[in-house]
């Protein structure tokens, strides 16, 4: 496979951009191998420089989930940019965004706009200080909640995949009130209750874990999570923003039916543009300025390219049968997975949720951060790369989830398996 343009771009990045990149798990650092500088998309598929074509699994990290360039979002987006690309003032667009959002999440009662989903856990983090007047926060190790300083501890995403305990630059006191514990431990969360727990503003979850490779919830843990943050007077926070909307249209909470007081959202809320939000019980979110005292801003926040990209994504996903085929998708490449390893002799373990699934190079089950680390990372190196060779564009890390989007076809996923057979027997090599 020709890899060319895309070297010589990357050596050219790096003397401009610090590692050739503007986000560190799109430099292949834990994969090896040259990042595919991509010029294009349609679908599920994506063009690298050097006109090598992929079946795309990365979907920009989770926000196409209609595929890329969607004529829908296309036609929404040169309409809205036609009246204007920002305003820094209200407009009708966002009420509009504001108002699906609360109908396929009921639990949201009030929602904020932002333009990320680190800003989008940042502010939820800070109302639920605000509000309940208390300062330690609980986190799961390997979940990522984006690059706010308390939250870059045991941080799964970039930070697990370059294998570093947390940043340089974060003071050891900004980070001393969170808390940590192996996601799907309840007990290790009733512990941390029985420590801290008139101090505890809230636990933070991705119900979903995506940062970690993807890790869904065993039975019962969003429950006693619920559970014990009602007892105690934490808020319970669920950061959607890769579940929201991917893994049931009101997110995981409506997938296993239970309810946190704030929700953040990000990726698909934003239909490929920068967008993000969080919202939740109206008695918390009036607490936000100018309502209330609890600050946050932002000059791009619900802006209109984004707001109508966000729009028009979430009434397309409105259509009877969409997350049907969304699972649908994802079963047949995570069980097809299943199938091909076994006659591989590879030891894996997949799942899937919804428009989401992921692997592992471990014979399972993988319930946390500790047990995904067990995988075995040279096995999945050699994966990915005979993968990207057969035109399969998985995410260059352990540590990430794979995206199916509403763009994957049949003979995709054919294809799909297919390179999958060979790549892992090239995996099943090493010892
Ligand atoms: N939050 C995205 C999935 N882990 C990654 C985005 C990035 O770090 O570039």
């Amino acid at each position: 496979m020709a890899t060319r343009k895309s070297r010589s771009l990357f050596a050219r990045a790096r003397r401009s951009i610090p590692g050739g990149v503007n986000s560190p798990v799109r430099a292949f650092g834990s994969v090896g191998g040259t990042p595919r500088f991509l010029e294009r998309g349609k679908g599920c598929r994506v063009w690298d420089a050097d006109g090598n074509e992929y079946v795309d699994y990365v979907g920009s990290w989770g926000p196409l989930i209609l595929g890329h360039a969607d004529p829908g979002i296309l036609r929404a987006v040169r309409a809205a940019m036609a009246r204007g690309t920002s305003f820094g003032a209200p407009t009708e667009g966002e009420i509009e965004l504001a108002e699906a959002i609360r109908q396929a999440v009921p639990s949201i009662e009030r929602v904020r706009m932002v333009s990320s989903g680190t800003e989008a856990t940042m502010s939820a983090i800070r109302l639920a200080r605000g509000a309940t007047g208390r300062e330690r926060i609980l986190k799961f190790s390997g979940c990522y909640h984006g690059h706010a300083d308390a939250l870059l501890v045991g941080a799964g995403s970039g930070v697990a995949t370059l294998g570093i305990p947390g940043s340089p630059g974060v003071p050891a006191a900004f980070t001393q009130l969170t808390i940590q514990a192996p996601f799907n431990d309840l007990d290790a969360v009733a512990d941390a209750f029985r420590r801290w727990g008139d101090d505890i503003a809230c636990v933070i979850v991705e119900p979903v874990a995506g940062n970690m490779g993807c890790v869904p919830p065993t039975p019962g843990f969003l429950e006693g999570l619920r559970d014990l943050c009602t007892r105690s007077g934490a808020l319970l926070i669920f950061d959607e923003v890769m579940s929201g909307f991917r893994v049931a249209r009101g997110g995981a909470q409506e997938r296993y039916g239970v309810k946190p007081d704030l929700t953040c959202l990000g990726k698909v809320v934003g239909g490929g543009l920068p967008a993000a939000a969080f919202g939740g019980r109206a008695d918390l979110m009036d607490q936000m300025a100018p309502d209330g005292p609890v600050y946050q801003a932002g000059t791009l926040s619900g802006n209109p390219l984004a707001v109508a990209a966000g729009l028009e994504t979430l009434r397309r996903l409105e259509r009877p049968g969409t997350y049907e085929r969304l699972e649908k998708t994802s079963r047949t490449l995570a069980l097809g997975l299943a199938e091909r390893a076994l006659d591989a002799g590879v030891e894996l373990s997949t799942v899937w949720a919804g428009g989401m699934f992921g692997f592992f190079f471990h014979p399972g089950p993988v319930r946390c951060f500790e047990d995904a680390q067990k995988a075995r990372a040279e096995r999945f190196r050699r994966f990915f790369a005979a993968m990207l060779e057969r035109g399969i564009y998985l995410p260059p890390s352990p540590f990430e989830a794979c995206f199916a989007s509403l763009a994957h076809r049949r003979a995709d996923l054919e294809r799909t398996l297919d390179a999958a057979a060979f790549a892992l027997k090239r995996a099943a090599r090493v010892d």
